[in-house]
């Protein structure tokens, strides 16, 4: 049996979408609510539990499993995972609600659209990647050369253009707060 409150946020959205941004800034928000919370940004878990993976599909699925596997152990014993890969493909993300809706709960998982525009996206291009991608200097990258599939079963759309990141974040809040 688990424990009751237990949460897994799955952010899904492009590269350089908003989607750390994002999550940081919720993190910060739900340990002043005093909830006891684990970051799993995509980045991070590549250079740690994701370590030598790339960006074949099989790799993606691999670190997005071991991420949803990592959340629903935290889920499972009361605490809030909030995680922030890209999460491309569909079928994946689905494994990864039923995993945690399994260990933690019916209402336990959240799936978190950052619906930041490929254009927008790439306009921004903060790191540089898009451009890179555009050359042929890096392969199969999401959203130039490898898809994003676009969720249709999230239960949070966030659209941040023209919006803040504490707006963004607070729209999060509030989809979780009514679950
Ligand atoms: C997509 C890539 C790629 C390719 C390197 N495609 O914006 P970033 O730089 O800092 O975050 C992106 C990160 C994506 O890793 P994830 O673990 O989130 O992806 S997945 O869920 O698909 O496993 C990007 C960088 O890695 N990056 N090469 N080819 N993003």
């Amino acid at each position: 049996p688990h424990r009751t409150g237990g949460r897994v946020l799955l952010f899904t959205g492009l590269s350089g979408a908003g989607k750390s941004t994002i999550a940081a800034r919720v993190v910060e928000l739900l340990v002043e609510e005093g909830r006891t919370v684990t970051l799993l940004d995509g980045d991070e878990v590549r250079h740690h539990l994701s370590a030598g993976l790339g960006f074949s599909r099989a790799d993606r699925d691999t670190n997005v499993l071991r991420i949803g596997w990592v959340a629903a152990q935290i889920a499972k014993h009361g605490g809030i995972a909030v995680c922030a890969p890209i999460a491309p493909y569909a079928e994946v993300r689905d494994a990864v609600r039923r995993e945690v809706e399994t260990q933690a709960g019916p209402e336990s998982f959240v799936l978190v659209h950052v619906a930041t525009s490929l254009a927008d996206c790439e306009a921004r291009d903060r790191k540089g990647l898009y451009a890179k991608a555009r050359r042929g200097e890096i392969p199969t990258f999401t959203g130039i050369s490898d898809p994003y599939e676009v969720p249709t079963d999230a239960e949070v759309t966030v659209e941040t253009a023209g919006r803040s990141v504490d707006e963004c974040a607070r729209q999060v809040l509030e989809a979780l707060a009514g679950r």
